[in-house]
C-alpha cells in the first residue's frame, strides 16, 4: 500500500445501469473501470457505494404522471430531478460493472433505499439530513482523508465531495476516474462548487 492508512478511496455507482448500455448511462462511464481497479492497490481502505432503489422510488419520472426523465420537480425537501427507472433494488443494472474488482471493497454503502428519498451524496441524503452512516465508519476507523471516484462526477460524486468537506475530512476527486452526465451545465458548476469548498481535484494520482 503506496497510500497512507488514513485515506480512504471511495468509489461510487460504477453500476451497469450507468455504463453504456444502462437505463442512465454516463457517456464513458465503463472506461473509470481499468483506472479504478489499478488505483484501488494502492489503498488499504476501499468503500464502494451502490445506488440501489426500491421501483417506486419518488425519483423516477415513470411514478410521476406525465412528468419526463430530466425534468424537475418540488419535492418536501427541494428540488428532485427525475431520472429514468435505474438502479432497482436486485436488478442487473445495479450491479457493479463486471469488471471492476470488487474484493477489494471492505464496505459496500447502499443508498436510495427510501422510496421517498434520492441520495446522491455517499453521506447525506438528498434531504441533507438522513445519514447514510459513511462517516461514522471512516471516523471510527481513523480515517481523515478521502480520494472519490466512480460515477457521477457531477451528481454522486460532487455531492459526496461537497458534503466530505464540509465534514472536515481532506477531499480530493480524480477527474480521470471519474465521468459526468452534464445536464444543463451541471459538470461546470459543480467543479465550481467543489473548488470553492476546498476539493482537490486532480486527473489522475
Ligand atoms: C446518480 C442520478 C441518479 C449518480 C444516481 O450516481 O450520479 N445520478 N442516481
Ligand atoms: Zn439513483
Amino acid at each position: 500500500m503506496t497510500e497512507p492508512s488514513d485515506t480512504a478511496l471511495i468509489v461510487i455507482d460504477v453500476q451497469n445501469d450507468f455504463c453504456p448500455g444502462g437505463a442512465l448511462a454516463v457517456a464513458g462511464g465503463d472506461e473509470v473501470v481499468p483506472v479504478i481497479n489499478t488505483l484501488m492497490q494502492n489503498y488499504d481502505s476501499v468503500v464502494f457505494t451502490q445506488d440501489w432503489h426500491p421501483s417506486d422510488h419518488v425519483s423516477f419520472a415513470a411514478n410521476h404522471e406525465d412528468a419526463e426523465p430530466f425534468s424537475s420537480i418540488d419535492l418536501q425537501y427541494g428540488a428532485q430531478t427525475l431520472w429514468p427507472v435505474h438502479c432497482v433494488q436486485g436488478s442487473a443494472g445495479a450491479d457493479f460493472h463486471a469488471d471492476l474488482d470488487t474484493g477489494r471493497a471492505q464496505m459496500v454503502v447502499r443508498k436510495g433505499f427510501r422510496a421517498g428519498i434520492d441520495s446522491y451524496s455517499a453521506f447525506f441524503e438528498n434531504d441533507r439530513q438522513t445519514v447514510t452512516g459513511l462517516h461514522g465508519y471512516l471516523v471510527n476507523r481513523g480515517i481523515s482523508s478521502v480520494v472519490l471516484t466512480g460515477l457521477a462526477t457531477d451528481y454522486c460524486v460532487a455531492w459526496s465531495a461537497l458534503d466530505a468537506a464540509r465534514l472536515g475530512l481532506d477531499t480530493t476527486v480524480v477527474l480521470g476516474a471519474c465521468r459526468a452526465i452534464d445536464l444543463e451545465g451541471s459538470l461546470a458548476k459543480q467543479i465550481d462548487a467543489m473548488r470553492h469548498a476546498g476539493v482537490v481535484l486532480r486527473d489522475s494520482l
